[in-house]
């Protein structure tokens, strides 16, 4: 029986779109604090989900949801059009839920993620960032792999359709409207960090390390080969060492 309209999958095809999460948080200045903001406060915070380089996701994504800590009223936000985002201030750290919901051409069912809000410094130099109340930002960036889309989704997702219109969308907040691609721009810029000039200095860092560890265990295996050889003439003149019970 053929399959109904809508659900036909291209079979053999894995398409993957790239994408950037996390969060951005920034402590209150003392002397400025935001007027409603609860006393307890200590923190503005933003978690978001967007297109590496802010460009457009929502041909694929339809709506996100965030899942705050049980604090917060009103804990699940539902982001119906980009920028998919919340904006709270808080006191506190927590994991947060992110639920994907694609775009209904998909026929994909949602998936979620996690993401562990961070206040305060956790790298660098730590006491500079505190006396500089500097920005805390941990940013993941992620793939979503699409298996065998089904064949009005691969039409969206390679640009053979007219892109889902999208509300709110349209160059709005900076995000940028450009063909649909999994491809990540060749070089970095001081707003963008995930490039493929990134990624190849990645490699070689990785590269350098991997040396770096394989010249470790060269110099580990002499000192044993060493140790082994002053055992054996130890043994030779002392006898073997006697084993306690
Ligand atoms: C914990 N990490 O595991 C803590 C919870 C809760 C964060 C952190 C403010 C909520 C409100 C807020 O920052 N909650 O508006 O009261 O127990």
């Amino acid at each position: 029986m053929p399959a109904p309209t809508g659900t036909k999958r291209v079979r053999g095809v894995q398409a993957y779109r790239p994408f950037i999460y996390g969060t951005e948080a920034i402590p209150f200045d003392p002397e400025n604090r935001p007027k409603d903001a609860p006393p307890d406060h200590t923190h503005k915070w933003k978690v978001f989900v967007r297109g590496v380089n802010n460009e457009d996701i929502s041909y694929w994504l339809r709506k996100v949801q965030f899942k705050l800590h049980d604090t917060y009223a009103n804990s699940v936000r539902m982001i119906e059009s980009p920028p998919f985002e919340v904006e709270e201030t808080g006191w506190g750290e927590f994991e947060i839920a992110i639920k994907f919901y694609f775009v209904p051409e998909s026929n994909e069912k949602p998936q979620q993620i996690w993401h562990g809000l961070k206040l305060h410094p956790y790298s660098g130099d730590i006491e500079q960032q505190k006396r500089d109340r500097a920005m805390i930002s941990s940013l993941c960036y992620e793939e979503v792999l699409f298996n065998e889309p089904v064949e009005a989704f691969y039409k969206i997702l390679t640009g053979g359709a007219q892109a889902v219109k999208s509300k709110g969308a349209k160059g709005s907040k900076g995000i940028i409207k450009a063909p649909p691609t999994a491809e990540i721009p060749l070089k970095s810029t001081p707003g963008n960090k995930f490039s493929r000039e990134e990624e190849s200095k990645e490699l070689d860092r990785l590269t350098e390390a991997v040396k770096t560890v394989q010249k470790l265990i060269g110099e580990e295996k002499d000192k044993l080969v060493k140790a082994e050889a002053k055992l054996q003439e130890l043994e030779k003149t002392e006898g073997k060492p006697v084993k306690k019970k």
